[in-house]
């Protein structure tokens, strides 16, 4: 690979030495995102109509996870699935591999409405998901904005595939590494902080980070991911243990932060060494630059 190379995801994962069974699965995995994509414009719906094919509209979040799990029962690339629109794990029959994958197939899909950035979020496991994040081996993202782009990490750093007009994911960005910065971006009402919490965001004010919350977790994290600071959902009166899910959203996202030098935390400890107990666990969340990490879990222990 030399210098200034267009290189497309394939090649990517082949030069990097990705294992081929595991570029196999983000392969076909990227693909979806290209079905997912197009299905945004299919389900537009106009004034009085059902939507442009008069067909009988569908939350494109579930169609999004029907897309996904179908595509993994045809493949059978994967032992396991949890997504978040199911209920319990899916065991795929004579599965080719023993991964396991869990799927946030829309996350932010409440702003589909008003045209703002959503995506598919993507964890992959060697085997049983109900592990440590720790243990994952590949985490990524497909982000639906002006421009769909992947971001992915198999262990060897972050990197950046925006795609193409023929719906191919090419590299943008290699080994991505979260700069310093003064963004943040807090979940969460104030009225219902508690008073650790509160002192964070105070300290952030008084330096002069700049609010940054869309309500797309995946988007909110990407700006992070590329600008620095802090994205928090925390533990708030009457939801102490906060509101986004620990398998689906906290983890491959905690992953990638992690990948690319940050760090994520639930204000005391690391997200990515908690074992969960059921794929429908909650945790509050903190992630961003190790120095915004650093000071919440140091105002949390004091
Ligand atoms: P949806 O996928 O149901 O839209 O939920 C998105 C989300 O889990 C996460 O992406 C946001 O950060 C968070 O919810 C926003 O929640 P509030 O709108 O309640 O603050």
């Amino acid at each position: 690979m030399q210098e200034g190379d267009i290189i497309n995801l394939k090649e990517f994962l082949s030069e990097s030495g990705t294992d081929p069974r595991l570029s196999e699965l983000i392969l076909s995995l990227s693909d979806q995102g290209k079905k997912i994509k197009s299905g945004f414009l299919k389900s537009q719906c106009k004034a009085g109509t059902r939507n442009i094919y008069g067909e009988e509209q569908m939350a494109l979040d579930k169609w999004a996870d029907e897309i996904l799990i179908n595509e993994l029962k045809i493949s059978r690339l994967a032992r396991y699935i949890a997504t978040e629109e199911q209920p319990d794990i899916i065991e795929i029959q004579n599965p080719r591999n023993e991964f396991g994958i869990v799927i946030d197939p829309l996350d932010g899909s409440s702003l589909i409405d008003v045209n703002l950035a959503v995506g598919t979020i993507i964890g992959i496991y060697p085997g049983n998901v109900l592990s440590p994040g720790n243990t994952m081996i590949a985490a990524m993202y497909i982000l639906y904005g002006p421009l769909t782009t992947m971001t992915l990490t198999t262990g060897n750093g972050v990197h950046d595939f925006v795609m193409d007009e023929i719906g191919v994911f090419t590299l943008t960005a290699k080994d991505i590494k979260i700069p310093d910065g003064k963004i943040y971006a807090p979940g969460a009402l104030r009225k219902d902080y508690l008073p650790k919490h509160a002192q964070f965001i105070e300290t952030l004010e008084k330096e002069g980070y700049k609010l940054r919350f869309s309500g797309s977790f995946v988007a909110d994290m990407h700006q992070i991911l590329h600008k620095g600071g802090v994205f928090t959902y925390p533990g708030f009166k009457g939801k102490e243990k906060g509101k986004l899910r620990l398998l689906f959203e906290a983890n491959p996202l905690g992953k990638i932060i992690t990948d690319a030098g940050g760090k994520v935390s639930n204000g005391t400890t690391d997200i990515l060494s908690i074992k969960p107990h059921a794929i429908d666990d909650i945790t509050p969340i903190y992630a961003g630059g190790k120095k915004e990490i650093s000071m919440i879990e140091k105002l949390m222990a004091d």
